[in-house]
């Protein structure tokens, strides 16, 4: 706002007029100045709301719904795009009527009292048109609309050849979406997931309870493309809701129920997605990524995730020792770090081959997946499985990089992470919900960050170029 239109101005103009002018001149003066402030914020608001339009405008906007790039994104563009234009249509058609009206009835020098325009009340045809053309016009969008959600509904077998431990299996592309505050978890299995046998089993928390999973990823869920791919979306604590405007419309995550979606990719691609249920704190910042990949791509990922933590030799003999009670010194900083991990990371995260293993019996306390041990601490699925966790490009609910442009390892944003999650991204940890300050010291958190980076095999140059946040 100017100084001079400024309403704190105008006394002090008012003290140097004489008494006898003030009278006359004051109601002059403030329509002068009136009309310079609206006039002066006119052109600002043109130029703000116009800023507002074109930033809403970026060509290559992430999370644009009018760039479908499979089949059923697809399928709500074609309903979407008409819609918009019948809409523009009703609504020119509307306003140019009513601009036509008013102009037409506008009083012209000066009003007498009754001098109405004609009145057209009770006009039969008139009112029948009104009435009948909008329904006949919510009818036609309705009739669409219906058919597109049974077609966005309707799943349909495929069978996809997958390589499981050296055996070729046929899987039904299927990815079990689970959300947590603040952050999706994708879980792969590949000998099917039954979800309505699931669900008879009646556990009140289903997501509580899923049985450990072939592949289990956070934040960026891989998909072989050309496939349709569906989902069985829930939650663990309140409603979120998944959504990759690319490869299809939203669905809800709630806890407590399993809902049924799918997405398709038509080519190799990188598409975006964000929470879109408001579910806290860092709802914002709960961002998920879709990788779809050839064939081959996809057969080597799921090959390098079936594979335990990639471990070197003598850290797997070290980790058998530590399981075994035999207290041996590490060797060097990764197993310091393996150490740490254990000791610090395991109430809430999975390192399969670390601080899990597949040989636990099936009634041992150290058996998370049992029932009686699901949901004591943040145990079993509740924090991101970080067993392939150097695989992935980004952290934190997609958030931030876990690789720099060039490659190398983002070791300022991991340590900071670390050093203090709430710093980078809010959370109320003291009520479970995200990751606690665990007061790591320099030294702790150096060695695990050297652990961690041998959690997985990294992802390709490109990956980590297209999947860049911010
Ligand atoms: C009390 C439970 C808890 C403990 C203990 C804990 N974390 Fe976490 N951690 C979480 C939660 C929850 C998240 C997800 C936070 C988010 O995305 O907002 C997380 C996220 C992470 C991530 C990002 C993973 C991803 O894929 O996005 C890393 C890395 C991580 N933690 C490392 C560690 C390490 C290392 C330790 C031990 C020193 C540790 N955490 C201890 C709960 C915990
Ligand atoms: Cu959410």
């Amino acid at each position: 706002m100017s100084r001079k239109t400024s309403a704190v101005q105008i006394p002090s103009t008012v003290t140097k007029e004489s008494p006898e002018n003030l009278a006359e001149e004051t109601p002059a003066r403030h329509t002068f100045a009136m009309h310079r402030r609206t006039s002066g914020r006119l052109p600002l608001l043109l130029s703000a709301g116009i800023a507002l339009l074109l930033a809403g405008c970026a060509g290559d906007a992430e999370l644009d719904t009018l760039e479908p790039a499979g089949p059923d994104a697809e399928y709500i563009d074609n309903l979407v795009d008409p819609l918009f234009l019948a809409s523009f249509a009703v609504f020119f058609l509307i306003l140019a009527l009513s601009v036509g009206v008013a102009i037409k009835n506008r009083v012209k020098g000066d009003y007498e009292e009754g001098d109405w325009p004609k009145q057209i009340h009770g006009n039969d045809k008139l009112e029948w048109a009104w009435t009948a053309l909008p329904a006949l016009v919510m009818a036609t969008i309705s009739v669409f609309t219906v058919i597109a959600v049974i077609n966005l509904n309707d799943e349909e077998a495929n069978a996809y050849s997958v390589s499981v431990d050296g055996d070729t299996v046929q899987w039904e592309p299927h990815v079990v979406v689970v959300g947590h505050q603040w952050w999706w978890e994708y879980r792969y299995y590949f000998d099917g997931f039954d979800v309505d046998a699931f669900l008879d089993e009646d556990h009140a928390n289903p997501a509580k309870h899923l049985p450990p999973a072939d592949i289990v990823t956070s934040g960026q869920m891989i998909i072989p493309a050309g496939q349709e791919i569906e989902l069985s979306i829930t939650s663990r604590d309140v409603i979120h809701s998944h959504w990759i405007p690319a490869l299809n419309g939203k669905r809800d995550a709630v806890p407590g129920r399993i809902h049924p979606w799918k997405l398709e990719a038509d080519a190799p691609g990188y598409y975006f997605g964000q929470c879109t249920e408001f579910c806290g704190l860092s709802h914002a910042r709960m961002r998920m990524q879709t990788i779809a990949m050839n064939d081959a791509d996809f057969a080597q990922w799921v090959e390098q995730q079936m594979t335990p933590t990639t471990l070197a030799d003598g850290d797997a003999a070290f980790i058998a020792a530590l399981r075994a009670g035999e207290n041996p010194a590490p060797a060097n900083s990764v197993q310091q770090g393996l150490v740490n991990i254990r000791q610090l990371c395991s109430a809430c995260h999975l390192v399969e081959g670390v601080n899990h293993f597949d040989d636990v019996p099936e009634d041992s306390v150290d058996n998370i997946y049992k029932e009686e041990n699901v949901g004591i601490s943040l145990t079993a699925g509740a924090a991101p499985n970080l067993t392939h966790f150097a695989s992935r490009s980004t952290f934190a609910g997609a958030i931030f990089n876990l690789y720099n442009e060039d490659g190398s390892l983002n070791r300022n944003k991991l340590e900071a992470w670390l050093r203090n999650p709430a710093a980078l991204k809010a959370n109320a940890a003291d009520n479970m919900q995200g990751m606690p300050n665990l007061n790591l010291t320099e030294d702790q958190i150096d060695d695990i960050v050297a652990a961690l980076e041998t959690f997985g095999t990294r992802p390709s140059a490109s990956v980590i170029a297209e999947t860049f946040a911010e």
